[in-house]
């Protein structure tokens, strides 16, 4: 079992996407294992967005993801990184593929509505910035062998 952590991110909490995102993650048959709504601070964009604070598109980034809450989560399965990677879908939401969240949802690169950890890597340094470990939980899907996993 892999857990990965995803930002819904202000635009889509704007615009009433939140739910649709979630059920999406859960009706793939991932399951949470913490869950909060946040205001991302400029402390804490950088320290989940270390890797493009030299980009020339950071300081709008910054911008963009403390101008409004976000809701930062925990999806817990099997290869979960990569299966909530395909389900989001490419940065550009104007050439993401159709049935991708990105691809059915965003016209933007920036304004693309949800974040998702690139690697196992990614997603352990990342779940650390967000979560303690008490924010995270451990239980049973009681569906799991109707999932196949
Ligand atoms: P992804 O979220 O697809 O992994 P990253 O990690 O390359 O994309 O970029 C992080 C975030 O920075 C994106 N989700 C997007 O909001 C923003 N971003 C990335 N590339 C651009 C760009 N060329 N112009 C504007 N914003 C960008």
């Amino acid at each position: 079992m892999q857990k990965t952590l995803i930002l819904i991110k202000p635009d889509a909490i704007q615009r009433g996407l939140s739910g649709e995102i979630l059920s999406r993650i859960e009706r793939k048959g991932l399951k949470i294992a913490a869950l909060k709504m946040i205001r991302i601070t400029s402390e804490l964009a950088r320290k989940h967005y270390a890797e493009h604070l030299e980009k020339p598109f950071y300081a709008d980034l910054e911008q963009y993801i403390t101008s409004s809450p976000a809701i930062a989560l925990i999806a817990e399965g099997p290869d979960a990184v990569s299966v909530i990677r395909q389900m989001v879908g490419p940065t550009n939401g104007l050439t993401a593929p159709a049935g991708t969240i990105r691809g059915d949802f965003s016209t933007s690169a920036r304004l693309n509505l949800i974040h998702a950890s690139d690697s196992e890597k990614s997603a352990e340094r990342e779940i650390a910035v967000f979560f303690n470990s008490s924010e995270i939980l451990d239980y049973d899907l009681t569906v799991a062998k109707w999932l196949g996993a």
